[in-house]
């Protein structure tokens, strides 16, 4: 039998998680199930700066194997639609591409896929049809989520064992550090990155890191949470490469990593502050503490979602150390009175929830990952 023929069509809205998202989907459809895969962007200069290897000018390139297309307006119209199509949240495939799929026979898979959340009336949009209203055609919901009747999270095979031999490796992180940093980090110092949108709890816990008890190494990508740096450090010159001492604190700040870098930044540190999406799962991944700084959305709805995550999150926690996580997360997220998340009592509570954050990882690592569960969805309905 041929390999199934897969089109991925996304759109870059802002920020990074959809392209993120794509694109791991994108390299694991191909990588660990031999699927041909096209990947349609339609904004290939942001897809560049997490994919150093893109050439943002070429309307088609390959890379490890998977087919990148410039997505434009004209681009897909003359492409006959693959065995599937994954719609990536909600991009909107166009009419003339929707009239193709409509024409091909037999008819594609047709997957919608959806944000991640943990709220649980997910379980229930999972895999749930939905005609199109004018052509015959069919849309399915692809869910990513934390629970046996969702569709999983992206996870590659190999993660736990390069995951491992890196935290294992003290020459390798130090290698890292002084690519990446252009630094190692003090003796003793706990080592947090940090990617956020602006947030107004920022200069608080910069201040608290700066004014000890414990040594901070501070990594932080070039972005949204750069300008609230510079703010606090009065110093509007910082850049990829600047390294700021202030008191107990060393900031670094590094270039926006590569995908596969980011993970190990991810797996250096001890805590990793993280955002959005794709990020938030792959913190996840790195079995150390995280906070996350979820993606704003009108009327607060993000809080329901943050909530419904922590719900999840901190089942067998330490009642102290929740209290804690909750405060310290509801506070970043300008969710709680104060606009001091309480770091004393996090830095006190990294034990318990470095404990903790393994026996997630082992948990969800047990279940199938999202790619796993969508390419056996789309092969049954293909059959
Ligand atoms: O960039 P984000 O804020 O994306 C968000 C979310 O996906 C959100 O759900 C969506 O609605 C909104 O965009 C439009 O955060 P996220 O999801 O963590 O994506 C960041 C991506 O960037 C992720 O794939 C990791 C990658 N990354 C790097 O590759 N290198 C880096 O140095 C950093 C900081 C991130």
């Amino acid at each position: 039998m041929h390999a199934a023929h897969w089109d991925i069509f996304c759109s870059v809205v802002d920020n990074f998680g959809d392209i993120g998202v794509s694109w791991r989907l994108a390299r694991q459809l191909r990588k660990e199930h031999g699927l041909r895969v096209r990947l349609w962007v339609d904004d290939p200069v942001s897809f560049a700066l997490l994919e150093p290897r893109l050439q943002p000018g070429l309307a088609h390139q390959t890379l490890e194997g998977v087919d990148i297309l410039h997505w434009t307006p004209a681009a897909p119209a003359g492409a006959v639609p693959g065995d599937v199509v994954v719609e990536a949240f909600g991009c909107a495939l166009g009419e003339a591409f929707e009239q193709r799929m409509a024409e091909r026979q037999p008819r594609p898979v047709w997957i919608n896929l959806d944000y991640l959340s943990a709220e649980s009336w997910v379980e229930g949009v999972h895999k749930l049809g939905s005609p199109h209203p004018r052509l015959p055609l069919q849309s399915h919901f692809f869910s990513p989520g934390f629970t046996p009747a969702t569709g999983g999270l992206l996870r590659e095979a190999d993660i736990a064992a390069v995951r491992d031999a890196f935290q294992a490796s003290a020459p390798a992180q130090t290698a890292f550090w002084q690519q990446h940093a252009g630094t190692a980090p003090p003796e003793g110092a706990l080592k947090v990155s940090l990617f956020a949108y602006e947030n107004a709890a920022l200069p608080g816990l910069l201040s608290a890191w700066a004014s000890g008890p414990q040594a901070v190494f501070c990594a932080v990508p070039v972005g949204r949470a750069l300008a609230g740096v510079k703010h606090w450090a009065g110093d509007e010159s910082l850049a990829a490469g600047s390294i700021l001492r202030r008191g107990t604190l060393t900031l670094v700040v590094v270039p926006f990593l590569h995908h596969a870098d980011y993970d190990r930044l991810l797996w250096a540190c001890d805590l990793n502050f993280v955002r959005g999406e794709d990020s938030f799962v792959r913190a996840q991944w790195a079995r150390r503490p995280l906070v996350w700084h979820i993606y704003p959305q009108r009327e607060a709805a993000h809080l329901v979602k943050l909530e419904a995550f922590l719900q999840r999150y901190v089942v067998g926690l330490e009642a102290d150390a929740e209290q804690t996580l909750r405060s310290f997360w509801q506070s970043w997220n300008g969710a709680a009175d104060t606009l001091a998340p309480p770091w004393p009592a996090l830095l006190a509570a990294l034990p318990a929830l470095t404990r903790h954050a393994a026996g997630w990882d082992d948990r969800l690592a047990a279940r199938p990952d999202l790619a796993r569960q969508l390419a056996d969805f789309c092969n049954s309905l293909l059959k």
